[in-house]
């Protein structure tokens, strides 16, 4: 016999016990850099819009149904999973007036970044958080968490979560609250001012409490921000931070946001960590490993990770704004996170 059909055989007896031998993965399997399935990708505005406003008679947010009216971004690389990255997802979601999303509570964190209407608000462990255009607004791991519009508009916003992180570790839990609302408690705090001031007893023990990043907060500082130097690599950036830690804005994902001046370019870098944008204002373009993917407002796009990008606002006159959601925090405990300065790309 020869050696190969000793080998095969090896193999074959292995394999009916459940074991395997190093030598069945091809030595090319192993790549010398990060490697993703994850694409990059964008989303027009018009067709996440479109999509909304079809779901909007068919589908109610109730108990036992879907529970929300969202709508997700599909990854290309991602389809097994239907997951923006493999370990993001940002989803769309739609609230009418008068309609309740029930109330439950996952093992996923989620964020909600507001982009248009009036008149709802989110209750997240008994806080009342009215939502505004920009805001920004937690909702921690396992936290009761419902949403009601008392306004006469409907109304859009991001759903950020880490679902596929989530999933991965297949620590999956969902809950239904019992009952068909949650109580809405006196306001123990104010969820904006949260990192400025606490209550000294019950909620300061918490290391995730729900906590509100106002707009009318941001913007100014945003701007004050954009008197100064730019990141060369981000323009003028901020992260929203877990004002306890002085951390990332969740354990699992981290948000920023951040403006690109009339004209203003980004140098390019690649780093471990993977980016879902969204164009909240303005226009402009992005190279993601040598390719140009044209925004503007509402538009969203995924920055895969060890990919080559760069960023720049193609407008005259108007400032750029993009809000970003990244899994830096899933990566850098780990010292798993790397960041590399590169060479121009963009042929503008
Ligand atoms: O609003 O609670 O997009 O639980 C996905 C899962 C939104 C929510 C999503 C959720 C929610
Ligand atoms: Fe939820």
């Amino acid at each position: 016999m020869s050696g190969m059909a000793n080998l095969e055989e090896l193999d074959r007896r292995l394999a009916e016990k459940w074991i395997s031998g190093i030598w069945r993965i091809p030595a090319g399997a192993r790549p010398g850099d990060p490697k993703t399935k994850i694409q990059p990708h964008l989303w027009k505005w018009a067709d996440i819009h479109d999509a909304l406003l079809q779901a909007k008679d068919q589908i109610k947010p109730e108990r036992g149904q879907a529970e929300r009216r969202t709508i997700r971004l599909v990854n290309p690389g991602a389809k097994d999973t239907e997951m923006t990255s493999h370990t993001l997802l940002f989803a769309f979601q739609l609230i009418q007036p008068g309609e309740v999303a029930p109330p439950h509570r996952h093992t996923m964190s989620a964020i909600r970044f507001i982009l248009q209407g009036k008149g709802a608000y989110t209750n997240v462990d008994s806080q009342k958080m009215v939502m505004e255009d920009g805001d920004l607004i937690l909702t921690p791991r396992w936290a009761w968490h419902e949403h009601a519009h008392e306004g006469a508009e409907p109304m859009i916003w991001i759903d950020g979560l880490d679902v596929p992180f989530i999933q991965s570790l297949q620590v999956i839990s969902f809950e239904p609250f019992p009952g068909e609302r949650m109580p809405l408690s006196e306001p123990r705090y104010d969820t904006s001012a949260y990192g400025l001031a606490r209550p000294v007893t019950g909620d300061n023990d918490k290391p995730n409490p729900p906590l509100h990043y106002r707009w009318k907060d941001i913007y100014p500082a945003l701007k004050k921000l954009a008197e100064g130097e730019p990141n060369a690599y981000d323009g003028y950036a901020m992260e929203y931070v877990n004002p306890l830690t002085g951390g990332p804005t969740l354990p699992t994902l981290s948000c920023g946001i951040q403006l690109l001046k009339p004209g203003q370019r980004t140098q390019s870098h690649r780093h471990t960590s993977t980016v879902l944008y969204h164009a909240f204002r303005g226009r402009g373009t992005t190279v993601i490993g040598g390719q140009e993917f044209k925004w503007e407002q509402g538009d969203n796009f995924v920055v895969p990770l060890w990919h080559w990008h760069e960023h720049a606002n193609t407008a005259a006159s108007e400032d750029a704004i993009l809000f970003s959601m990244n899994d830096a925090p899933v990566l850098k405990p780990f010292g798993l996170y790397r960041e590399e300065a590169g060479q121009p790309q963009m042929g503008l």
